[in-house]
């Protein structure tokens, strides 16, 4: 059997923090490499190895994964929707040359499994806008989801080409309590609820109408282990899969979180976000990934809501 060793990439920001906290409890603490460009998240200090790392140094990247006879890479670095717009060439450049950097060393160092997540953001206005099914049109407007396009596309060749086990979802929003979103159009959701409890008001950047896929983060962490442990047979999609919990706008989580703090107000005040927003689905269908590999969805908006709420009260 083989004694798996992890490297996560970007492991202090909002996926990482949880994934690496999520996969040190089924590897034991020493087995998981936690890996960033900034500092060691409060959360993980203590629980496991961590090594300061600029994935855009390859060469960095190979000595650390030769060093640390690492088996399996989860990259989470990258630049998300809302920043990309604001610098292109740099998201553009850190999207794509990441992963191509961890593709080319898994090749050559036989990597067992290699994870990356894309996002909803590879749709565009042309894709449905209801239920967007696994295959359709897809014509990204944004720089975050032409890279997470493309980035999808490069898995599925070093998959078919160099048979790199390399497997993926495209992600919905995300929404945590553990730790901050790192810049994308549907972080209004976690803001929310943090100034819903702090200030009982809250104005958001995009219009009370829109709607846009969301899961919470457990859904997500849950959804990630279970794709990298299924039987390779039952891996149909090399590309990236759809998944999918709930979909929501800013009024309707608004009146969840009204529920909880009456006083709760919010206001709107719709900014570049809101075009990014608009190109995407309202809603994913996510059957295949059901299908293949057996997910679930277990939160809904009512039931993240009180657990959101319980645990930054705390
Ligand atoms: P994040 O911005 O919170 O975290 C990314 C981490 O990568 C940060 O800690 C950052 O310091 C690190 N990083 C940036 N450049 C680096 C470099 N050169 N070398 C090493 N580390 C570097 O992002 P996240 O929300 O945790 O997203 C992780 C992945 O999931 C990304 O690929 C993102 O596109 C994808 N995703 C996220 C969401 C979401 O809602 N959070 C939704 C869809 C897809
Ligand atoms: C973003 O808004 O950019 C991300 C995503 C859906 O990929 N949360």
């Amino acid at each position: 059997m083989i004694r798996e060793r992890i490297l996560v990439i970007g492991a202090s920001g909002q996926i990482g923090v949880e994934l690496t906290l999520a996969l040190r409890k089924m590897y034991g603490n020493n087995n998981v490499v936690a890996s960033d460009l900034r500092e060691e998240n409060e959360l993980l200090k203590g629980t496991g190895p961590y090594v300061s790392l600029d994935v855009m140094n390859k060469e960095m990247l190979h000595v650390q994964v030769i060093r640390q006879n690492i088996t399996q890479i989860y990259l989470l670095a990258a630049i998300l929707s809302a920043t990309g717009e604001k610098n292109p060439n740099l998201a553009w450049h850190l999207n794509m040359q990441s992963l191509l950097n961890v593709l080319d060393i898994a090749r050559e160092e036989k990597i067992y499994k290699v994870y990356w997540p894309s996002s909803i953001a590879v749709f565009g206005p042309t894709s449905p806008k209801q239920n967007c099914p696994q295959q359709t049109i897809i014509e990204p407007t944004t720089v975050y989801g032409i890279s997470k396009y493309a980035g999808e596309f490069w898995c599925n060749y070093y998959y078919q080409r160099y048979q790199v086990d390399v497997r993926s979802l495209r992600y919905p929003g995300l929404i945590s309590y553990k730790s901050a979103p790192g810049g994308g159009t549907t972080d209004y959701a976690v803001e929310i609820y943090h100034e819903a409890l702090e200030e009982k008001q809250y104005t958001c950047f995009l219009k009370e109408d829109t709607y846009l896929p969301m899961m919470y983060m457990p859904d997500a962490i849950r959804a990630t282990i279970e794709l990298m442990e299924a039987p390779a047979a039952n891996i149909s999609i090399r590309t990236s899969y759809n998944l999918s919990s709930m979909s929501f706008s800013p009024k309707e989580i608004g009146a969840a979180i009204k529920n909880y703090i009456p006083e709760f107000t919010m206001a709107y005040e719709p900014d570049y976000r809101q075009s990014i927003a608009d190109s995407w689905p309202q809603s994913i269908d996510d059957s295949v990934a059901r299908n293949d590999w057996g997910w679930k969805h277990e939160y809904d908006l009512e039931r993240m809501t009180k657990d959101m709420l319980e645990n930054l009260r705390k």
